[in-house]
């Protein structure tokens, strides 16, 4: 809503509520299991998002008076510390003359995506809609005009579902609280939380009203203590009361545990996970519904330094990677000030565009894979499992151990060429091609009876008597330990007394060598480990391999297992004395002494 406010105090929340009467109460959170797969169907058949943010925040793009903001663009705000009264003149230099919201949503729809959520409001306030409840919206700067209009139709005429995310924690609202910290001198300021939920409320019924109805309703900066769980649920049920189809993120309540983005244990409102930068390094149970967002370099809102751009083909894998283990994409682009997308992101939503159309069906509608551990990425539906085959198997090969379904077929998605599928000792095996047509990410379509299902399968020996326990299927025991997704190894291992546990079974006694796989950097070295088999007990010292990404096998000297079932190992810290760690462990194996 235009109205002057610069150097004026804003008490825009007074007209909160409007003349509409409020939905009936209802308690949303329960709900059959058959009424939230119905409502979540679209969510999961549609695997992969754009995330938009853009703001006021696009204008400084990273830089305050001259100089760099160090974090993330769209908090400059607060990691500049800018006072309101600086921020605020923003709202006269955002004029995005160039936005194109048929060409964004094309560039969406043509990456794969099937959903788009946009920022109607970030942590810094500023709305880019009409607002009826502030004058801190687009409707005031030279621009003028509503930017989520257009873009919702645009993405609807192009097929997609229209999401809006809308923070929580709000810079600029005068009865928001906690007043931000470095901004203690703000004059008109009334902290008033029930005041601030009105507004809040009240601009919801607006986008929910005006613009819907939505895809999904994202929340975010509910961390603040004067965000209560009474409030997320009340929040919950008001967004579900407007629209019943709605789907909220877990950030409308305080279940989430930090940026790992799933909810502790306990009753809260909110439909799905929300892992932050990060892609969870198992999946969950069927029916928990979770979505990773990420940017493509460093930031959310444009920041012009930040060049720290992640490969094309490291996001495909990622899509894969993710929908491997159940989940949604929600990738972000950051636009510019004057309404244009960073060609970077354009050319990399292409990218994974021109993978999408060739494999898309291995993404949209699968669920995760069947097997319990595998070295390739799957994603399946009934009647076919695909396989994403990263980089080229030593022996040319995809075995698939465990897998309780007839194979009837293979082939490659790209090319169609059909592959040689062989059965031996119950394990099918497709033989992959001497070059794979994709470097990013080539699937095989294996055509099967019925939904692909695997047998759990237990650790124990192969065929030749080894035993591989890798960082995937350790128990952690610890603080700090963690198993680190882009390594494949346990990291962080900061703590002496964090350990790492593998239980497995031996079917052919012996004596065993055994070897760590693992990394670690020259100042870190000198550390202490110690194997644990029982009773029998391996000490070693960590040498370097000269970064904590570069691996090495060492060995670690011999066990006897003297008799069959079920066996327990662990690696324990007795004494990581430097400061990064003790070692990443990628894995231990115990190889018979012939
Ligand atoms: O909108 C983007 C970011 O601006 C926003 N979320 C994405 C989608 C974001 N807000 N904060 N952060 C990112 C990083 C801040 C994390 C912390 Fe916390 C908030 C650390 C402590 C409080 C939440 C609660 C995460 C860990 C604990």
């Amino acid at each position: 809503m235009k109205k002057s406010f610069i150097g004026a105090v804003l008490v825009a929340a007074s007209v909160a509520g409007g003349v509409r009467a409020e939905p009936a109460a209802k308690d949303y959170t329960k709900e059959t299991p058959q009424e939230r797969a119905a409502r979540m169907a679209w969510f999961n058949e549609a695997r992969f998002g754009l995330f938009i943010h853009w703001g006021l925040y696009a204008v400084p793009a990273g830089e305050w008076n001259g100089k760099a903001i160090g974090g993330i663009g769209e908090w400059i705000m607060n990691h500049a510390k800018i006072p309101l009264a600086e921020y605020r003149p923003l709202v006269q230099q955002f004029n995005p003359a160039k936005y194109a919201p048929a060409e964004w949503a094309r560039v969406a729809k043509n990456a794969g995506m099937r959903y788009v959520v946009i920022t109607s409001k970030h942590h810094d306030g500023f709305c880019l809609w009409d607002s009826k409840e502030t004058a801190y919206d687009i409707a005031s700067t030279p621009y003028g005009r509503d930017l989520l209009r257009p873009l919702a139709d645009a993405v609807r005429a192009e097929g997609m579902t229209m999401c809006f995310y809308h923070s929580i924690m709000d810079w600029q609202h005068p009865n928001y609280e906690p007043l931000p910290s470095w901004d203690k001198a703000r004059e008109g300021h009334q902290p008033d939380m029930s005041a601030y939920v009105k507004y809040l409320k009240a601009q919801l019924r607006e986008l929910v009203q005006d613009y819907g109805p939505l895809g999904i309703l994202w929340f975010d900066g509910e961390w603040e203590a004067s965000w209560t769980h009474e409030r997320g649920v009340d929040l919950y049920n008001y967004v579900r009361g407007l629209q019943p189809s709605i789907i909220v993120n877990n950030r409308v309540d305080k279940g989430r545990k930090g940026m790992v983005g799933m909810n502790a244990e306990g009753d809260f409102a909110g439909d799905y996970g929300t892992p932050e930068q990060e892609i969870p390094p198992r999946g969950f149970p069927e029916g928990v519904h979770w979505e990773s967002c990420m940017t493509m370099n460093d930031t959310w809102g444009y920041k012009k330094s930040d060049a720290k751009w992640k490969s094309s083909q490291d996001l495909i894998r990622k899509l894969a990677d993710i929908a491997s283990k159940g989940g949604n994409f929600l990738l972000n682009i950051g636009p510019k000030a004057d309404g244009t997308i960073p060609a970077e992101s354009i050319e990399r939503l292409a990218a994974m565009g021109e993978w999408m159309k060739v494999n898309g069906e291995s993404i949209h509608g699968t669920t995760a894979t069947p097997f319990p551990r595998l070295p390739f990425r799957c994603t399946k539906k009934p009647g076919v499992l695909y396989v994403h085959v990263f980089d080229r198997p030593a022996d040319g090969a995809v075995a698939l151990p465990g897998l309780k379904n007839a194979v009837k077929s293979a082939r490659l998605l790209a090319g169609g060429a059909p592959l040689k599928v062989a059965v031996k000792d119950g394990v099918a095996t497709i033989a992959l091609p001497a070059a794979l047509p994709d470097a990013n990410d080539t699937v095989v379509a294996v055509e099967v009876d019925g939904l692909p299902e695997a047998a759990a399968a237990p650790l124990g020996q192969g065929p030749d008597g080894s035993i591989e326990l890798s960082a995937f299927d350790a128990k952690i025991h610890g603080s700090t330990l963690k198993y680190e997704e882009s390594g494949d190894n346990l990291g962080f291992w900061t703590n002496d007394r964090d350990w790492a546990e593998w239980t497995f079974k031996v079917t052919k006694p012996g004596t065993f060598d055994a070897a760590m796989t693992v990394a670690c950097d020259g100042k870190s070295a000198g550390g202490v480990y110690q194997l644990k088999l029982v009773d029998q007990v391996l000490d070693g010292k960590v040498e370097s391999t000269g970064a904590w990404t570069k691996f090495k096998t060492v060995s670690a000297g011999r066990f006897i297992i003297a008799e069959p079932g079920e066996w327990s190992l662990g690696v324990r810290g007795r004494k990581a004395e430097k400061a990064e760690g003790l070692m990443n462990l990628r894995s231990v194996k115990l190889t018979p002494v012939k």
